[in-house]
């Protein structure tokens, strides 16, 4: 009986399944969404504080700036459907801004997190109706059936979280986000775009060593786990360009030729050897229209910085 098995416990043979076919791999990698477990997620919100990580604070800055076109742009009494609820700024600034927005959908994995994120939400904006929903936003879902129809609804996908999504990856999920917002739905998603690697590497390997902590603790992850043997001593970050796939991975590099054990099985690792960890992909304008094009999507706006750092974008669609 499937329903009556815990969802952490799903999680965990899901998790276990990934990190044991994904390091017996000859190229050896992790689905990046295993780096947020508890310690991982406080990790990544301290990331985003960082000096070398602009793309939290280039987003905020836009937001706010161009508060008054977007919300123009999703109009009155709309239903905005968000995937992944964050620490809730970003949304605040969006809520705040629209026209009377009607009905808010948090949709997220961590359901604790959802409910949290939802009552700090229903605090600051007593007048909107909330409806969270626990799923994983890149697999197939189900909104609530008695959202309001006439409404016009938007998707909020901040974050440049798409980034860290394969192309095909994110064409699924710009498909499927059609299907949720039916055919008047409109998008804003938050892309972060192709710049000089100068600026662009130590956002993902930064002085403090942050994100070498945020990595490294899916190893960590492991060993708490599925009884994992990492020596965290023996591995290193490494955040790389991959101008193929125009994304920066971060990968956790064997200091040594070595063998880890994880729960029953045995890993070797050649000195040098790593673990793709994540890729986020960095866009230029161009590539980001040719992908929502291909899912029946149109860019219509793009508020940037100055610097032209980072977009948010509006999509409507097309067909
Ligand atoms: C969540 N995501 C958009 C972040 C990014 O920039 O790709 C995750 C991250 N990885 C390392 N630093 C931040």
């Amino acid at each position: 009986m499937l329903d009556r098995v815990p969802l952490h416990e799903i999680q965990r043979e899901a998790f276990r399944a990934d990190v044991r076919d994904g390091l017996a791999a000859p190229a050896k990698r992790l689905p990046s969404r295993w780096l947020y477990d508890d310690r991982g997620s406080e990790l990544f919100e301290e990331i985003t504080r960082l000096p070398e990580y602009y793309p939290t604070r280039t987003e905020t800055r836009i937001l706010e700036a161009r508060a008054e076109e977007i919300a123009a742009f999703c109009g009155p009494r709309a239903t905005v459907v968000e995937y992944g609820a964050g620490a809730g700024v970003k949304t605040a600034l969006v809520l705040a801004a629209l026209d009377n927005p009607a009905v808010y959908v948090p949709i997220d994995i961590a359901g604790d997190f959802l409910e949290l994120a939802a009552a700090r939400l229903s605090e600051r904006f007593p007048w909107l109706e909330i409806r969270p929903v626990t799923a994983d936003f890149t697999a197939e879902l189900d909104l609530p059936d008695d959202l309001p129809r006439l409404n016009a609804r938007i998707g909020f996908f901040p974050g440049s979280t798409i980034g860290n999504l394969s192309e095909g990856e994110a064409r699924t999920f710009l498909r499927r986000m059609r299907g949720h917002l039916g055919s008047q739905g409109k998008a804003i998603i938050g892309v972060d775009l192709r710049k000089d690697l100068g600026r662009l590497l130590p956002a993902y390997d930064d002085a403090a060593g942050v994100t070498a902590a945020f990595n490294l603790n899916l190893l960590t992850r492991i060993n708490r786990e599925l009884e994992g043997g990492f020596d965290l001593a023996r591995f290193a970050h490494e955040a790389r360009w991959n101008d193929v796939e125009g994304a920066v991975e971060m990968h956790a590099v064997s200091l040594a030729d070595q063998t880890v054990a994880i729960g029953g099985d045995l890993v070797a690792f050649a000195r040098g050897e790593t673990i793709h960890t994540e890729s986020s992909r960095k866009y230029s304008p161009e590539a980001f229209d040719a992908l929502a094009a291909a899912e029946g999507w149109a860019v219509t706006r793009l508020w940037t910085d100055e610097d032209r750092l980072f977009a948010v974008m509006g999509l409507e669609q097309t067909a």
